[in-house]
């Protein structure tokens, strides 16, 4: 239900983690800091909350293969890499049927959309199938079920790895094949690796007809001080010399992007000490930067009873704000939103006609615009057209945002609502969210509520608009 309308950053610190340039080599009279290295055998993808899948292309070149099982259909070959050690994987499967000579279940097909550019092509993907129908291969008792073989030792012997058990999933009328092997790294280093293939005869996924996705599912857990304090990161797969590190500085299982995580050759302060990592000979260093930065601050507890953090800023009418100094003896709910994100503008009629309610009775909403620069006036424009009463401020920095940037703010839309008088978070997005906002603030403010407030209706009052 809760739906959110882009979230910065998650994704990058995979992509970073994987990427890969020259080492910067610089000398800098810098104290070594000792940095114990744990390597971590699989479950990383999990920790890192997501994966960046690698592609493995398939061809009928059985390069660097010595040794292969005795009785393959159709077999084909890639390579699985990671760092500089590669590991050959061979899929035997049976042809997918050609488009021609396949009508009955090519009907089936046609209806799909895309199906049209497919056909042209059909020739390529069954170059190497003479008997293509899988059904006939059934009958003449071969295997029809495709196999994946991984080399896991790096032999270039195929027949004494472990048996990938290559299980195929459906997926809407096709198929999801997945399996995951135990490649062997070195040192007694033992790496889960995931692989997936989308169903070669799916005419919307016609391209990746010859890929096998992997990605390795281990990592490397590094310990460290600063200043004294214990600190760790991690990496997925194999350390690469551009890689952004998570560091939980303040403990809580989640990942600050502004706050918490540092890039490799880049100097940073959490502690005190401005420091640095890089990467020698494969191996995680860190340092004390030459560099003097000044200390970041925590990333900001938002939690309910926590103090809203304060800010000045002018909105739109060029009234100056304090907050949350300004809104004694109120309640005042912050809306970091924009006129492009789909999910803000679904909760403005629920916005309104909470303020409809209570606005007389203290209730206020201070709305955030990460609106792009120079869209001051698409921005007015639509709180005309609206009718939106309550104030705006308008940085004009998309995702930069100072006031977003200071709430860490990565997805939007995201709101709190705070006490005027307190000045303490009194609610998140949870409580904030959906048909109940207006009953909840009236409940917040001590109201007696009408239970006959029809929530259901107020939520669907306007129509669901694109983002942009
Ligand atoms: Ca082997
Ligand atoms: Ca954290």
């Amino acid at each position: 239900m809760s739906q959110i309308c882009f979230v910065k950053g998650s994704l990058a610190i995979i992509v970073a983690l994987l990427a890969g340039t020259g080492v910067a080599n610089r000398s800098v009279a810098a104290e070594q800091v000792e940095v114990q290295e744990k390597f971590l055998g699989s479950g990383v993808t999990q920790k890192v909350g997501g994966y960046r899948p690698i592609s493995a292309k398939l061809s009928d070149e059985a390069e660097g293969i010595e040794q292969q099982p005795e009785e393959l259909v159709n077999p084909r070959y890639g390579k699985l890499k990671f760092g500089d050690k590669e590991y050959s994987i061979l899929l035997d499967e049976p042809q997918p049927p050609a488009t021609d000579d396949a009508d009955d279940e090519g009907e089936a097909e046609g209806a799909e959309p895309g199906a049209e550019d497919v056909k042209g092509d059909a020739a390529e993907t069954s170059a190497a199938g003479k008997d293509a129908d899988p059904d006939q291969q059934a009958e003449s008792g071969t295997p029809v079920e495709p196999r994946l073989f991984v080399d896991a030792n790096a032999d270039g012997d195929l027949t004494n790895d472990p048996a990938i058990d290559w299980k195929a999933t459906p997926s809407g009328p096709y198929k999801l094949y997945r399996g995951s092997a135990e490649i062997d790294l070195g040192d007694g280093r033992m790496a889960a690796v995931d692989l997936y293939r989308f169903d070669p005869t799916d005419p919307r996924r016609k391209s990746l007809a010859d890929i096998v996705f992997y990605y390795g599912d281990f990592g490397y857990e590094f310990e460290f001080q600063l200043d004294d304090k214990p600190f760790s990161t991690f990496v997925a797969g194999a350390l690469s010399d551009n890689a952004r590190l998570p560091i939980d500085r303040d403990d809580n299982g989640k990942i600050s992007r502004n706050f918490e995580t540092v890039q490799i050759g880049q100097p940073f302060n959490f502690t005190g000490t401005s420091y640095e990592f890089k990467v020698e000979d494969g191996q995680l260093r860190l340092q004390t930067s030459d560099e003097e930065l000044e200390q970041l601050p925590m990333p900001p507890d938002l939690r309910i009873g926590q103090p809203a953090l304060e800010f000045t800023a002018t909105t739109l009418d060029g009234t100056e704000v304090n907050f949350p100094g300004d809104y004694a003896g109120k309640l005042v709910m912050l809306d970091f939103w924009a006129t492009w994100c789909g999910p803000c503008i679904g909760e403005i009629p629920n916005m309104k006609t909470a303020y409809a309610d209570w606005h007389d009775k203290g209730f206020e909403i201070l709305g955030i615009s990460f609106d792009q620069p120079n869209k001051e006036d698409v921005l007015k424009e639509f709180l005309e057209e609206r009718e939106l009463p309550w104030a705006q401020v308008y940085e004009g920095k998309g995702w930069d945002t100072s006031i977003g940037n200071q709430h860490d703010v990565s997805g939007i839309p995201f709101v709190l609502l705070v006490d005027g008088d307190t000045g303490k978070i009194m609610a998140t997005a949870r409580e904030l969210r959906g048909p109940g906002l207006s009953k909840f603030i009236g409940e917040a403010l001590g109201e007696e509520v009408q239970e006959d407030k029809d929530d259901e209706e107020t939520a669907e009052d306007e129509p669901a608009e694109d983002d942009e």
